[in-house]
């Protein structure tokens, strides 16, 4: 397959694709100060970095600073709507980078750019679903040997890898950037929840004051969505499945009641559980017309499209990335992005707020540095990330904005060692 370059009319989304990724870097501080080091100390020097992920400016930022440590790096998207096609191109014009992402793919264009970036023969792996992983180990497992390991960004993406893990099917070590706390409490929680919101409001131009907002699953991505519609006057019902999330999310004021329930209720529906089947056939024929059907969780599987569409009259496009489905009793059902995750696949998609991507990218990016320097320290499986290294990306962050914090002193520090200190 041809980079993007040769597929497309370059020159006017090159400079577009420059533009967004300048701005970027200006708000990307941990990746600019991970970038001098990288310069310098070369780690990346012979490597290969394959990555699959939503190729958008902040990413095509980590991509640039791996590639300016001496990596060669190939990438690719990691969902077929979340490409914007001019970063992609620009990306592809920065040193050391070859994408082959693409707005708008079929399924077969799409694990054909995943072949294109393993036949650079990856000798290190970067992803965001975990699809990269997974096309190796089933059609290139001849490419393992030569791999020293990789980094997995998503929630989901850790799920499949701790799933391959269990089986004995996972055959290189994984790090789950997912699981840091620079991670999953800034980018799931306050990623998710701005993107989403700002996805969907910018999409259907409709308010969030005043409306039922029905979010199903209480996990960090669903805490976010949750506050953050709370914070903009909306009513939020929650849908949950585990007794102490539901519990927490009741303590935190929100309305809890099983997705039978909420879909009578709700006037828009955001499903963040990472799992499939969550708003399905029964639940359509309770909701009201007009309701807002959309995904923040990263496969398509949790609305059930195709018994939504076997139940509609007729479907048409109500607004660019806003699918209605009419009922044969006049309800109009209007589902975001195909379902896809909303945050990323509506045509005015953003993705997460810059600050926090440059969090999570931070980590991802410390965690290959760490795989080049040590990567024999890891057997084959999922890692947790080592926490200095996540400490390491927080003090960069709070240096770049001047915030300064105590330490603790040598009495304290015996204090928290000791188990003799009583009443
Ligand atoms: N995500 N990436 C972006 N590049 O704009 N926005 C969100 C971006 C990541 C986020 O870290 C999450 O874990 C993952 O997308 C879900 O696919």
């Amino acid at each position: 397959m041809d980079p993007i370059s040769e597929q497309l009319d370059t020159e006017k989304l090159l400079e577009e694709g420059q533009r967004k990724m300048d701005w970027a870097r200006q708000h990307m501080p941990i990746m600019s100060s991970l970038r001098e080091s990288f310069e310098d100390e070369q780690p990346f020097a012979g490597e290969r970095i394959g990555m699959a992920m939503h190729v958008e400016a902040k990413t095509a930022i980590l991509a640039e600073t791996l590639a300016a440590g001496g990596a060669e790096v190939a990438i690719t998207g990691c969902n077929p709507l979340s490409t914007h096609d001019d970063v992609s191109v620009a990306l592809n014009a920065t040193d050391g980078v070859t994408s082959y992402a693409k707005r708008g793919v079929d399924d077969e264009e799409y694990y054909e750019a995943m072949e294109a970036v393993i036949e650079h023969e990856p000798t290190m792996t970067v992803d965001d679903g975990g699809d990269l992983v997974f096309a190796i180990h089933e059609e290139y497992p001849e490419l393992i040997d030569t791999i020293i390991g990789g980094c997995e960004e998503t929630t989901t993406g850790v799920h499949r890898l701790r799933a391959m893990d269990d089986d004995d099917a996972l055959d290189y070590p994984m790090f789950a950037v997912n699981d840091t706390p620079m991670k999953r409490l800034f980018d799931n929680i306050h990623g998710t929840g701005e993107s989403s919101l700002a996805s969907i409001a910018m999409t259907t131009n409709l308010s969030w004051a005043g409306k039922d907002v029905v979010v199903a699953g209480f996990g960090y991505c669903g805490k976010g969505v949750a506050r953050k519609a709370s914070g903009q006057n909306a009513n939020v019902i929650v849908t949950e499945v585990d007794p102490r999330r539901a519990l927490e999310a009741h303590m935190e004021g929100f309305d809890v009641l099983p997705m039978d329930e909420a879909a009578a209720e709700g006037d828009v529906f955001i499903t963040t559980t990472g799992n499939r089947d969550v708003i399905v056939g029964d639940h359509f024929e309770k909701m009201s017309d007009g309701v807002l059907l959309a995904n923040a969780g990263h496969f398509d599987v949790e609305i059930d499209l195709d018994a939504l569409e076997s139940k509609a009259e007729q479907t048409y496009e109500a607004r660019d990335g806003l699918q209605a489905y009419e009922m044969a009793d006049g309800r109009r059902l209007n589902v975001l992005a195909e379902g896809r995750l909303v945050n990323l696949a509506t045509p005015i998609s953003l993705g997460h707020p810059v600050e926090v991507m440059d969090q999570s990218f931070g980590v991802q990016a410390v965690c290959a540095r760490e795989m080049v320097e040590n990567g024999d320290a890891y057997d084959p499986g999922v890692h947790d990330v080592p926490d200095e290294l996540d400490r390491e990306v927080a003090e960069i962050k709070l240096e770049a904005e001047g915030i300064e914090m105590d330490g603790l002193s040598d009495t304290q520090e015996e204090y928290m060692d000791s188990w003799q200190h009583g009443t």
